[in-house]
């Protein structure tokens, strides 16, 4: 008999097989279990399903009784049967089947073979495929197994298909403060982001490192799908990456992208101990409660550092918010300082070319307030 005959007669014979209501089990390497239901040999007792590396999945099924592979031929056959991640319908069949002395599985459709599959024979009583996963749906699948004698059928499980997870948790609402000072007035600052996986309580891991380093560390660790978050204690004028990574129950990992977070100098920070010329008044608000505030005249903030980036957060609530002249490298900018009231707002923000730097605000009109400064 052809191998596309021998197929097609075990696809029709799958189709009596009625689709299982959907209440998926989750792990990889999940065991089933059938009873001693059936007369004959290809009577199942269990079935399996496992990840075989990042390309293939595994599943066996095993027998109460001893088989000799020569046996599966013309209506004597084994069919594992997959869903799509919906568990609606079963969508691709793997035959396995003895042909020209040899055990062979073929890969199909409803109407059609579209390859193969590996087989083996663990032990007498036990048939091993492995699949490659581009058959199936990345996301995971539902499935059973069949055997088909003449006189009928065994189909495992009986109740409920069992879901095979293939895909790591999404990653997603990543929200990262940069500068911190978008979220907190103090070094300490929230993080946020959300976990979506089909397989409940997915493990995760906050990871951070700072800028420039190697080895990332564990910040926060959690489980469960939905929202998460957690207080960075950061350190002032530091800057650091963050990641997520996530597993769910049955292996899959998932890593987020990274995140950059700078912690803002306070403008009252000893490193800026003669930065300020002419006349500063000092206030109590904002980012670890100090202000450096001025008016036109004489007045400037001048500073030199080394990198590629230059924020500068201020207090625009003042009613006396004028503007202020920012100096990059002798480029001026002017900056608006009375529109978008707000505390602990970012006026203005640069990407530099790698190197030295000279930075200098002058206030312009009004009162000119320096809050914070990123310097990176
Ligand atoms: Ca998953
Ligand atoms: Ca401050």
């Amino acid at each position: 008999m052809s191998s596309g005959r021998q197929a097609t007669s075990a696809l029709a014979a799958a189709a009596i097989v009625a689709l299982l209501a959907a209440a998926p089990a989750w792990a990889d390497g999940k065991v089933v279990r059938d009873g001693n239901d059936v007369a004959g040999p290809l009577d199942i007792k269990s079935a399996t399903q496992g990840h075989a590396g990042a390309s293939f999945v595994t599943h066996t099924v095993s027998t109460f009784q001893p088989f000799a592979s020569s046996s599966l031929v013309r209506r004597t056959s084994f069919t594992f049967q997959f869903t799509s991640h919906n568990l609606r319908g079963f969508t691709k069949f793997v035959f396995v089947f003895w042909e020209r002395g040899r055990l062979r599985a073929l890969v199909g459709t409803r109407t059609r073979l579209i390859g193969t599959a590996g087989v083996s024979r663990p032990n007498s009583r036990t048939i091993r495929v492995k699949v490659a996963r581009r058959f199936l749906d990345s996301a995971g699948y539902g499935w059973i197994v069949a055997s088909f004698v003449p006189s009928g059928f065994d189909v495992i499980p009986n109740r409920n298909l069992v879901f095979h997870d293939l895909a790591g948790p999404t990653i997603s609402g990543l929200h990262f403060p940069d500068p911190s000072t978008e979220a907190s007035a103090t070094p300490t600052f929230p993080v946020s982001f959300n976990l979506s996986d089909a397989s409940p309580r997915p493990s995760w891991q906050l990871e951070w490192r700072p800028a420039g380093s190697q080895a990332w560390s564990i910040v926060a660790t959690g489980v469960g799908n939905g929202s998460h978050s957690a207080q960075i204690a950061g350190v002032q004028g530091a800057t650091y990456e963050f990641r997520v990574r996530a597993t769910d129950a049955a292996g899959n990992a998932t890593t987020s992208a990274t995140m950059l977070v700078s912690v803002p100098l306070d403008d009252s920070n000893a490193a800026f101990a003669t930065a300020y010329t002419g006349v500063w008044n000092g206030g109590n608000d904002g980012y670890l409660g100090t202000l450096h505030w001025a008016t036109p005249g004489t007045s400037s903030f001048s500073y030199t550092f080394t990198g590629t980036y230059f924020a500068w957060i201020a207090n625009t609530l003042n009613p006396m918010g004028g503007s202020a002249t920012v100096i990059i490298d002798s480029v001026a900018t002017t900056v608006d300082l009375s529109t978008a009231q707000a505390r602990l707002k970012t006026v203005f923000e640069a990407s530099l070319a790698a190197g030295s730097h000279t930075v200098q605000i002058v206030p312009l009109t009004g009162a000119t307030i320096i809050d914070a400064l990123v310097f990176r």
